[in-house]
């Protein structure tokens, strides 16, 4: 095996590595694929990837393994056992997990003399090999670049410096986003349900709104980076305070459950409470300090 060779190894055929396994596929790379229920290599054996009958068969076939299970405990159950074929690596673990995770297993990769980055997928598996797929990847940059030409076929990589922590890091802080956001729509869809609007009716005044809100994140990442929520308020903390009860009342009218916004609540009135009425709501960031 040659280093320029593109031969990679994909662990995990699910949702997301069988995406993955397609997109190496699709561009020539020849894959090893491996999968703890193995008939769901099938698919993809008869597009022309090799299978491996063991995840130790399947690192032994590649300088570059791409793991991407369901979490780090599967992680370690399938790699733990194979410390024997790990030197000389690049293990790429795109499976979701903690900042310390993916530092732990760093540390474990090195001690078995295999190079280790931590990505995170942006992406659901549809995406994989379009414009709109972005990874998150972290870890030492020589490994990285080394690793780029492949990686750049899952979609863009987005390199976030050498700590391997940093990938998982905004990874979580990411999906918490979108969290959120969903935590509202699905507020929101369930308010005009129980009033008998269909949804699919709502949904283009709700995308029209969130797409109003795209500003959001860059005007209170700069009251955040100051420590200042005084600068620049349009909405005080105190005028939505007062409007939130609102929310909990029409839910009760409603007949809905207020436990998707509850929480938010309680913090606003905590801010009021400590005096920064007159700030702005991005100010309650500091009560989630522990
Ligand atoms: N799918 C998505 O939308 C998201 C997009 C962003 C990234 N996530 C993360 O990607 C990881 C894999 O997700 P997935 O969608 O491929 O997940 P599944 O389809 O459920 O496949 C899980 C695979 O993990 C294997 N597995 C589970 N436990 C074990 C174990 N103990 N030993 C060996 N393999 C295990 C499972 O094998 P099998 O059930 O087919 O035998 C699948 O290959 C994940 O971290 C997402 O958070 C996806």
């Amino acid at each position: 095996m040659s280093d320029d060779e593109p031969v990679v190894s994909v662990l995990g055929l699910g949702a997301m590595g069988t995406a993955l396994a397609e997109a190496l596929l699709a561009t020539g790379h020849r894959t090893t694929v491996w999968n703890r229920t193995a008939e769901k290599a099938d698919p993809l054996v008869a597009r022309g990837a090799a299978r491996a009958d063991t995840a130790a068969d399947a690192i032994i076939a590649s300088r570059l393994v791409v793991v991407c299970l369901l979490d780090y405990d599967s992680v370690s159950q399938v790699l733990a056992p194979h410390t024997d074929v790990l030197a000389g690596r690049t293990l790429v673990n795109l499976t979701n997990g903690t900042p310390g995770q993916a530092r732990r297993m760093a540390a474990w990769a090195a001690d078995h003399g295999a190079d280790y980055l931590d990505g995170g997928i942006m992406a659901v598996p549809p995406m994989i090999a379009t414009p709109a797929a972005f990874l998150l990847y972290s870890g030492p940059s020589g490994v990285f670049e080394k690793s780029r030409p492949v990686l750049d076929v899952f979609g863009e990589s987005v390199y976030l410096g050498s700590d391997p922590g940093m990938a998982a890091l905004h990874d979580l802080a990411l999906l918490s986003g979108m969290y959120g956001t969903i935590m509202g729509a699905l507020q929101a869809f369930a308010m005009v349900r129980s009033a008998g609007v269909p949804t699919t009716e709502f949904a283009p005044l709700l995308s029209r709104w969130m797409g109003s809100m795209g500003g959001w994140p860059a005007a209170a990442a700069e009251q955040i980076d100051k420590g200042d929520y005084r600068d620049g308020v349009v909405s005080n903390l105190a005028m939505q305070a007062a409007a939130y009860p609102n929310f909990r009342a029409a839910a009760e009218e409603l007949g809905i459950s207020f436990e998707l916004l509850a929480p938010l609540h309680s913090l606003m009135r905590r801010r009021v409470a400590d005096g920064h009425g007159h700030e702005d709501l991005t100010g309650v960031i500091e009560l989630l300090k522990k």
